[in-house]
């Protein structure tokens, strides 16, 4: 293919539309990876507020701000937006950006269907953010949807089920193109074991994401007809089960977890071996650990269900199920600290992101065990010590590997190398918030304060200050992190092709910035 355009890179340059036109018509995964991390940033502010909006409410006992109802939407929305619209974006982004030039390729396998991909997204986002403002507002269900509630609810429900129709569309799609490009686009030489973690990562996402998207379709399809259609899967009176929504929707909803955290390993394990100067400990057993969480994930579904009443056979499997990804996850964990044994570690902004992931992320891990444990996860069901754990995971586990990744590339990306003074300062107060926020939830949850309810008695009350203080400083840290990125954008020290020593993948092989078209003729991997 790229034979045939023997031309240089300035004189394709004359064919590329500019302005907005670029944007909304680019077939390219740099520019699709650039809107993706874009898009995914504006979520991620939006659901921030919808959080502060939360927090807002719960810094005080008493009704303060908002009517129940409206509070319902705001946890709903919040939990929509960040899942969907913020975080699984963002690796998709980072997937557009950094897997051509991991492997070697030009671009990725299906241009235009990326940019379908990513075009859908915003229509999407429009869909779940104006649905605040038709009758009856919002969903309030939760970000599950569960039935009867969802079956129940006004038209913001059928904005919502659209929004996660259309998105599902688009993830299924991004995740075709990743397979196709990873699998035949190869370097030569680049055999599967010689693929960076990332990339091996994302490979296995892409396939749980097509696992399990039509799933998340097919339960809300059911919604819908329920709703709508007068079907009954979920209504009692008509010969449905609500329980039958729950087993469809996590058994989409256990492995989204993992869609949701393996490329923040990905990520880590492209962080720590480049500021330890050693290679990654274990490579191969990081590989099967990475299928082998994968794999389990759709085993383990009904430990979101321990209180439907399930028989105890039904319990032991699900716990002990669950249990066993520890083993996999702990290999991980192994192999990132055995990766920083005795090695010649610094700690520039990346790093301090990847071992602060470590130290959060297995926190997160560890409440999940707990949570794991039937008959402790009976008495905390639907507390706030599950919302401090999965807290845990997504904030501390992929957003921080999201921030670490963004600081580890931003050099690639614009050319420019960041300011590292800001970059320390966005880590320090976004740990210090982020553990001030959630750590305290863990106490109210385990004393026995209900998630998604506005209002709580008077004991409650000076963790849930702490819990709100917490969490507007880590909302205004985050204008810390945008204005690093512009300043980097704008200008700043020049970067070079390969600005971290211990840095060994083929990106860094590429000028900085790199070039529109990543690798015209592959590069031989030995
Ligand atoms: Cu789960």
């Amino acid at each position: 293919m790229d034979a045939v355009h023997g031309h240089d890179h300035a004189h394709d340059d004359h064919h590329h539309p500019s302005g907005i036109m670029r944007w909304l018509t680019t077939t390219n995964h740099k520019d699709i990876g650039t809107l993706y991390l874009w898009f995914s940033f504006a979520m991620f502010i939006t659901g921030g507020m919808l959080a502060l909006g939360i927090r807002a409410e719960l810094f005080q006992p008493g009704m303060q701000l908002w009517r129940p109802d409206f509070f319902n939407q705001l946890t709903t929305m919040h939990g929509l937006i960040m899942v969907f619209g913020a975080i699984m974006p963002a690796f998709v982004g980072f997937a557009n950006w950094q897997i051509p030039m991991m492997i070697g390729a030009a671009d990725m396998a299906f241009a235009r269907m990326n940019n379908v991909s990513f075009w859908l997204l915003p229509p999407a986002a429009a869909l779940l953010v104006s649905s605040f403002f038709v009758p009856g507002g919002a969903t309030g269900a939760g970000w599950t949807l569960y039935a009867p509630l969802s079956v129940q609810q006004g038209m913001g429900m059928d904005l919502a089920i659209f929004a996660v129709h259309i998105m599902g569309a688009s993830s299924i799609m991004g995740s075709i193109n990743i397979i196709t490009t990873i699998l035949n686009m190869r370097a030569p030489g680049m055999t599967l074991m010689k693929m960076p973690l990332f990339v091996w990562t994302w490979l296995i996402t892409a396939y749980l994401l097509i696992a399990v998207m039509p799933v998340l379709a097919g339960a809300v399809t059911m919604l819908l007809t329920d709703r709508h259609f007068d079907t009954h899967f979920f209504n009692a009176a008509g010969g449905g089960d609500p329980v039958l929504y729950q087993h469809v929707f996590w058994f989409f909803g256990h492995p989204e977890v993992y869609i949701m955290i393996l490329p923040a390993f990905g990520i880590v394990s492209q962080v720590i071996p480049a500021f330890a100067r050693k290679p990654l400990f274990g490579y191969a057993s990081m590989v099967y650990a990475t299928a082998s969480i994968a794999i389990l994930s759709f085993i383990v579904w009904a430990h979101h269900m321990f209180v439907v009443g399930m028989p105890a056979a039904g319990q032991l499997f699900f716990m002990y199920a669950t249990m066993l990804i520890a083993v996999p996850t702990g290999v991980k964990v192994f192999n990132w600290v055995a990766t920083m044994w005795k090695g010649s570690m610094t700690f520039e902004t990346p790093m301090l992101f990847s071992v602060g992931f470590l130290f959060v992320f297995s926190m997160g891990g560890f409440t999940g065990l707990v949570c794991a444990i039937t008959p402790i996860d009976i008495q905390i069901q639907d507390t706030y010590y599950v919302v401090a754990h999965f807290h845990y995971v997504l904030v501390a586990g992929s957003l921080f590997a999201l921030f670490a990744g963004t600081y580890f590339w931003l050099p690639k990306w614009t050319g420019h190398m960041y300011d590292e003074r800001l970059g320390k300062l966005h880590f320090w107060l976004s740990m210090i918030f982020f553990n001030m926020t959630f750590f305290v939830m863990h106490f109210l949850g385990l004393a026995g304060m209900p998630r998604r309810i506005p209002d709580y008695a008077t004991q409650f009350a000076d963790f849930n200050m702490i819990a709100s203080i917490g969490a507007f400083g880590f909302g205004l840290t985050q204008l810390i992190f945008l204005a690093v990125v512009v300043k980097c954008i704008r200008g700043g020290e020049k970067a070079p092709a390969k600005p971290w020593e211990g840095a060994d993948t083929l990106e860094w092989t590429l000028p900085s910035p790199a070039p529109y078209h990543s690798f015209e003729t592959p590069p031989i991997v030995k």
